[in-house]
């Protein structure tokens, strides 16, 4: 198969230049800098069903999907038509509008453990706040998250661990006061001995552990079988509340979210991403009970200016529309297993050590050292060859194909990659796998 000659990306060269002046990094979010793979990000002009056009006209099939938001597809017809009709009655108003009711209604209807929900402006805000509800509906200070997850960047969650994962969590930032991470225990995803030891050690002290149900953050890596059941039985023991941070999993990997596929009840749920259908939004939400603590019908105090604005909630309501209907998580299945089914091939052909963790429309292709290693922990994620997935970006970039620009993040299949997508993306990881082997020999 002929090589794909080399792409111009003079434009987004030029705008990057122009961003690095005004924006750190010239992005509005790290990840979009290219850091972790090197070379110049490129600026999306316009975008389309599966497709991305860059400045310089190049096109891409995306597999980033604005990090997850977009599983209808861009520019999607149903949830543009909706977006107009609202942008026509105003923008944002500061009074409770019945759009917000009415996504409240569907989410909740759709997670039986959300009674109540709070709508926010993004992940981080539906963490921070589910973390504050927690602290105030327990009285405990200590919060639990697992090494790897990310959960945004509130500083109660930018820790990472020190000398052992038990340790109370050091900043993983400047500008975060040990002080406040003091109050986060680091444990190992996938590894319930870990919890225990926490809960052991730190008894009657925690008010909350935090999980992404299914890890998206350190590449995809799904839960152990048992691993979230003995984690609620441990929550429930230990009157600590369970947060599910489903952000990214929440109506992505199916339509009542990783606690419906996993069959758990989490205390409260963290949402974001696909329930505002590309505008900025997030939830968090739980019980009557203890959702009827937050201000105004309670103490904990938490507010937002644009909270629930009538523009996120239509495109959200919209979103949710599409996904309801019984084809779409069987087409997202079925397109999604096609996918990592041609990559296993491609990489066995070409021999080519690769793990592919999946579940629904999230998969991550991992560059294990060897074949037939897998990824079940942030351990494991890391040993990968990171230096390979940055050449297989930049090879799968210039073949059309847009990834996300770092080892350790989710690639997510949408309704719009058709079965010539799909086939398209497979023929080229094929040229890739082949380059990757011709550079190993000139090595
Ligand atoms: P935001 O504040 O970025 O809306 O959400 C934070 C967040 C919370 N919880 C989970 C499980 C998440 O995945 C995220 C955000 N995910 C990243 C992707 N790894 C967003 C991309 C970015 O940071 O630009």
């Amino acid at each position: 198969m002929a090589d794909q000659p080399p792409r111009s990306f003079a434009n987004s060269e030029a705008a990057y230049l122009k961003a690095r002046q005004l924006m750190p990094g010239g992005v509005s979010s790290p990840v979009r800098a290219y850091k972790a793979v090197g070379g110049t990000p490129i600026f999306i002009k316009e975008a389309s069903g599966c497709n991305l056009t860059d400045l310089d006209g190049n096109k891409y099939i995306d597999y980033v999907a604005s990090y997850g938001p977009l599983i209808a597809g861009h520019a999607n017809e149903q949830v543009e038509a909706a977006l107009a009709k609202a942008i026509g009655r105003g923008t944002s108003f500061g009074a409770p509008t019945e759009g917000e009711t009415a996504l409240a209604g569907a989410i909740a209807a759709a997670l039986p453990s959300v009674e109540m929900l709070r709508f926010v402006n993004s992940g981080t805000e539906a963490t921070m706040s589910a973390v504050r509800l927690a602290r105030a509906a327990t009285g405990r200070d200590l919060i639990v998250k697992c090494i790897g997850c990310y959960h945004g960047h509130a500083d109660s969650m930018l820790v990472q661990a020190g000398s052992g994962a038990l340790t109370m969590g050091t900043p993983s930032s400047p500008g975060v006061p040990q002080s406040i991470t003091q109050n986060t225990i680091l444990i190992h995803y996938n590894d319930i001995d870990s919890a225990k030891e926490a809960f052991a050690k730190h008894e009657g002290q925690i008010a909350a552990i935090i999980i992404e149900p299914v890890a998206g953050n350190m590449g995809v890596v799904p839960p152990r079988a048992d691993y979230l059941s003995q984690l609620r039985e441990l929550c429930t023991a230990g009157a600590t509340l369970l947060i599910f941070d489903e952000v990214m999993t929440g109506f992505r990997v199916g339509w009542n979210g990783a606690q419906g596929l996993y069959n758990i009840q989490p205390d409260l749920t963290c949402l974001g991403k696909v329930i505002g259908g590309g505008l900025p939004v997030g939830a968090y939400g739980g019980s009557r009970k203890l959702m009827e603590l937050v201000s105004p019908a309670g103490a904990v105090y938490q507010a937002g200016t644009l909270s629930g604005n009538p523009l996120a909630m239509a495109a959200g309501l919209a979103t949710l529309d599409i996904l309801k209907e019984p084809a779409s998580y069987t087409r997202l299945e079925e397109r999604s297993q096609q996918l990592a089914n041609g990559l296993a091939n491609e990489a066995k052909e070409t021999r080519i050590p690769l793990a592919i963790n999946r579940v629904g429309s999230m998969l991550t292709p991992f560059f294990v050292r060897k074949a037939g290693q897998s990824v079940n922990n942030y351990a494991d994620a890391t040993e990968c060859d990171t230096e390979r997935y940055a050449r297989f970006f930049h090879l799968m970039l210039n073949e059309g194909i847009f990834l996300p620009p770092s080892q350790f993040e989710a690639w997510f299949v949408g309704l719009e990659h058709d079965e010539e997508a799909i086939g398209q993306t497979i023929r080229a990881a094929r040229r890739a796998f082949d380059l990757l082997n011709k550079q190993a020999e000139t090595k």
